[in-house]
């Protein structure tokens, strides 16, 4: 554990939406740096896991700009479809980021698994890996994740990214159809946080 407290933070990542909600999650007293103010684009990610895509990115930041660096590499497990997309969760959106692309993707490919996949209850979670590195050295790296199943189509508007098709366990509604601050006090994101804090 660093001895020192945590006071300047650089969030690692080029997504608006997790950059919004890592913001929500962060004490106030920490001063935090996005990539945007330095202009930097995010490295490749090479990892065969989301803890070292996280670390490749957290420690990538890091040395680009001296900061310590907090970063975020997550994704959705669908079961049916072999755990995919996985850590190829942003790759399925395509060069320019586009999510309707990568939510019919989806349905593309349970329809190729199986006609009748809307009879099942198709599971899948949502996985995310938050790491702290300070240059080239691992501060503390954890994972976070929330159980739930594939919505038969999408709903609502709020949130990013597969939002829209994600039910987490207990509820009726998808991501995408609730408040913000309902999905941040329960998702995959928010329980890798609460492992993370301590470190901050
Ligand atoms: P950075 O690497 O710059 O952080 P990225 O979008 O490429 O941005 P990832 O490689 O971690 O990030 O890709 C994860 C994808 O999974 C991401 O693009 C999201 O669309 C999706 N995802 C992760 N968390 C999500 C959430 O809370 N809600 C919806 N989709 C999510």
């Amino acid at each position: 554990m660093l001895k020192q407290k945590i006071y300047k933070l650089l969030i690692g990542t080029n997504n608006k939406g997790k950059l919004r909600e890592i913001k929500s999650l962060l004490p106030k007293n920490i001063k935090i740096h996005s990539t945007s103010e330095f202009n930097l684009k995010s490295p490749p990610e090479i990892g065969k896991t989301f803890e070292e895509n996280s670390l490749i990115k957290s420690k990538y930041f890091s040395k680009k700009t001296g900061l310590f660096c907090l970063a975020d590499d997550s994704g959705l497990e669908i079961d049916f479809l072999d755990k995919g997309p996985g850590i190829y969760s942003a790759r399925w959106a395509g060069r320019h980021g586009d999510f309707n692309k990568a939510i019919k993707k989806v349905y593309r490919e349970l329809n190729k698994k199986n006609k009748n996949w809307e009879k099942k209850k198709i599971k899948a979670r949502f996985i995310c890996a938050l790491s702290i590195s300070y240059l080239n050295k691992k501060i503390a790296c954890v994972v976070g994740k929330v159980d739930g199943s594939i919505s038969h189509k999408p709903k609502g508007k709020n949130g990013f990214g597969y939002d829209p098709i994600f039910i987490p366990k207990r509820s009726k509604k998808t991501f995408g159809e609730m408040k913000p601050s309902k999905k941040y006090k329960l998702d995959h994101r928010f329980k890798a946080f609460m492992k993370i804090k301590k470190f901050l």
